[in-house]
């Protein structure tokens, strides 16, 4: 069968084709609409994919926001320009016609990864470092969604209650400090205004400031991730998102992980299936493994 795969994030929508033996084909990628209205979603996601569906056999989104019986419920609207409920699974049976199924992005990918690490290991978790800070949950070889859909949440936990206020209405989360907007909220002068990839390109050429930010994100991850060992016992920790995926970003945070006791120690990895992850992770669940 072949399944079309749809990953909503905060900066990107992407699809994709996917057939059985996971092999993705046709994918697609548009940016978030910036009026973040239920109909510009609406129109971008009918947009993205209607060249894709004739060719499919059902629907596997996999979607920031809590999903819960269908329906995103944002916990940071403000990733979402305020956008706070939309029926995702609803709007994709009626543009496509097709049955759908939808799973948080962060929860999609941590089940693709946890498939490509082939691993005996029971534990694994996800962490993508993108618009937002998300987190996907192995234990004992089955993905925590939670009751709610709120497993894995781990961008919402506390890294600093001096820090910056969270989008989620929390003082000082992870994501407030270590995200995509995070990075770009703490950005002053003359790097005011400008978004955490034009950031990076600064950093790389020297910038101190742009250093300093992406330095305060990579040690905010790197203490996440002592917490989800201390929580989990996982011997694996994969990130991806485009700033986690950053040249020069993991390493940063390995150096800092390498600084607290060896009981925090753990493998930090980079996503196997790199940005698909989420569109893969949608498919293997719509697939039943
Ligand atoms: P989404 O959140 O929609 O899943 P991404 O994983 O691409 O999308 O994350 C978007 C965030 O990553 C934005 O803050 C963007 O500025 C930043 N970003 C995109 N590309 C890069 C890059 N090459 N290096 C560093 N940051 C990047
Ligand atoms: C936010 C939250 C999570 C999501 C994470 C990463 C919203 C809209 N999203 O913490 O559900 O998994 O961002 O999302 O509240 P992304 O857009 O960065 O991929
Ligand atoms: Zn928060």
């Amino acid at each position: 069968m072949t399944t079309l795969a749809i990953d909503i994030g905060g900066t990107k929508l992407a699809a994709a084709l996917v057939d059985d033996s996971l092999q993705i084909r046709e994918r697609r990628e548009i940016p978030t609409p910036a009026s973040k209205t239920p109909d510009a979603l609406y129109a971008a996601l009918t947009e993205l994919v209607t060249p894709l569906m004739k060719q499919a056999t059902r629907v596997a989104i996999a979607s920031t926001g809590i999903i819960r019986e269908g329906i995103l419920l944002a916990i940071n609207p403000l990733n979402l320009g305020g956008l706070l409920h939309f029926p995702l699974v609803q709007t994709l049976e009626n543009i496509t016609g097709l049955p759908a199924m939808a799973v948080n992005d962060a929860q999609a990918a941590a089940w693709a990864e946890y498939h490509a690490l082939e691993t005996e290991d029971g534990e694994m978790v996800f962490i993508t470092v993108s618009t937002g800070v998300g987190g996907g949950v192995v234990l004992n070889g089955v993905l925590q969604t939670g009751s709610g859909g709120l497993a894995g949440h781990l961008g919402h936990t506390l890294a600093d209650p001096q820090g910056p206020v969270c989008g989620c209405g929390r003082t000082g989360c992870v994501e407030a400090i270590a995200s995509g907007r995070g990075i770009a909220a703490m950005a002053q002068g003359d790097l005011a205004g400008l978004d955490a990839k034009t950031i990076f390109s600064h950093a790389a050429r020297g910038h101190q400031q742009a250093r300093d930010i992406i330095a305060q994100s990579a040690q905010t991850l790197a203490r996440l991730i002592a917490d989800v060992k201390a929580v989990t016992d996982c011997q694996t920790v994969v990130v991806g998102g485009s700033v986690g995926l950053a040249e020069g970003y993991l390493p940063q945070v390995v150096e800092s992980l390498a600084q607290l006791p060896p009981v925090y120690h753990v493998a930090v990895r980079p996503a196997h299936y790199r940005h698909d992850a989420g569109l893969l992770g949608a498919a293997l669940l719509i697939q039943g493994e």
